[in-house]
Formats: structure tokens, C-alpha cells, sequence
């Protein structure tokens, strides 16, 4: 069902997961994930404007066409290891498109909707039966998110943790590189997951 996929006109994500993996055993546990489906709810943007910097606002105000903005509401799963020293922590992440040009995201984690370090990465179409994927896998999470995690850990107590995700956010700015269009902007909450493996829900946000 092409409603249920999460795509703007020019763009489609087939994949993130946020990940550790041991340089030993290379195991491999999932931290975040999102698989490519939407839910059919829409969301009113407003309503969290005041988590990201003012940048989310500008850009939904000034967008010709409001169909590239999502928000995915993720469930961590923290039982990851904490041991940095022997393991990666790291992103894969997948789109794809009809039309062939150079991808530029910029990933910005967000404390009390401040950004607090941003992240900017190319991605080059690989041609796959005439359409695109942009693949970008193993791409190094940085130490302040490492840090964040490990800090998070500490805190034992779900809802603890809870209350201090409440402030905290990402947001990731899809652009093309060549013409600086905008085609994906996916605003990430998170709170821990119960079971012991992540999940989320992605939703289209809209003018409310
Ligand atoms: C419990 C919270 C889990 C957070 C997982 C975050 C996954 C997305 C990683 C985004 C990193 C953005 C910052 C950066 O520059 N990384 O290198």
C-alpha cells in the first residue's frame, strides 16, 4: 500500500536502525528501528515545535510542499552494551527515489530543543532497475550520544529515563545537495522500550 509508505514525492525511507555491535562476537543488537510503514494517523506539527530548534518551524512554514515532514515515535532498546571500548555504536540508514541526485542529511540531537551536536553526511545514488538507493550503513555515532546512553542507563528506572527523553530529541534534514530541496525531515521522540527489542511509529505531520 503506497499510503503506508514513509515517502514524500521525491523521496522514500526503507530503513534506520541504530545499532551496537561487538568487535568480537560481531553481534549485533538493535538500539532504534524503523521499518518502512506509517501509521494512519496524522499528527499536528505545532504540538512539538517547541522540542526542536526554530529551524523545524521555518522550514515547515516555508516548504512548498508539506508532504516531506514525519515524526517517528521510537522505543529504545537499551539493553544494549555499554561497553565502548569493544563495541561500535552506529547507523544504517536507506531511501530511495524515482530520480537520480546527491542526498545531503544532516542528523542534529536536540536537548530541551536546542541542538546539541549535528552530524552531516552525503550520500551518492546507487542505480538499482532505474531507480535510486542512497545506502549508508556502519556511519559512527558520535560520543555525545554514546555518553547520552550511557548516562541514561544509570538511571535504572524506565519512568526516569522517560522524563529525561522528554527532552530530548533528533531531527534529521534530507536535502538535495545539489539544489538544497528539501525532501525528507524526520522528527525522532524516544522513550525506552518494555520488551526487549526496539519499535516505533512513524507519523505524517501535518498543519494543524
Ligand atoms: C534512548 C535514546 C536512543 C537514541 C538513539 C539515537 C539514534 C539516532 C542517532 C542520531 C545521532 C545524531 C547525532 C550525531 O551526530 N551522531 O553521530
Amino acid at each position: 500500500d503506497p499510503s503506508r509508505e514513509i515517502a514524500s514525492s521525491k523521496l522514500s525511507l526503507h530503513g534506520f536502525s541504530a545499532y551496537v555491535q561487538c568487535n568480537k562476537t560481531l553481534e549485533r543488537t538493535e538500539l532504534v528501528k524503523i521499518d518502512n510503514t506509517l501509521e494512519k494517523d496524522h499528527i499536528d506539527i505545532s504540538l512539538f515545535y517547541e522540542k526542536y530548534p526554530r529551524l523545524l518551524r521555518e522550514l515547515f512554514e516555508k516548504a512548498e510542499r508539506k508532504d516531506v515532514f514525519f515524526l517517528a515515535k521510537c522505543w529504545a532498546n537499551i539493553n544494549v552494551s555499554d561497553d565502548v571500548q569493544n563495541c561500535q555504536y552506529a547507523v544504517d540508514s536507506l531511501y530511495a527515489s524515482r530520480e537520480k541526485f546527491q542526498l545531503k542529511v544532516s542528523t542534529m540531537a536536540c536537548s530541551f530543543g536546542s541542538q546539541a551536536v549535528e552530524k552531516i553526511e552525503q550520500y551518492f545514488p546507487i542505480e538499482v532497475d532505474g531507480s535510486y538507493s542512497f545506502m549508508l550503513n556502519n556511519s559512527p555515532m558520535c560520543d555525545y550520544m554514546v555518553k547520552f546512553i550511557a548516562e541514561l542507563k544509570k538511571l535504572n528506572a524506565i519512568e526516569t529515563m522517560n522524563n529525561v527523553l522528554e527532552n530530548f530529541t533528533v531531527l534529521q534534514i534530507v536535502t538535495n545537495s545539489e539544489t538544497d530541496e528539501l525532501l525528507m525531515v524526520l522528527c525522532f521522540v524516544f522513550e525506552v522500550s518494555q520488551e526487549p527489542e526496539p519499535s516505533c511509529s512513524v507519523y505524517r505531520l501535518i498543519d494543524g
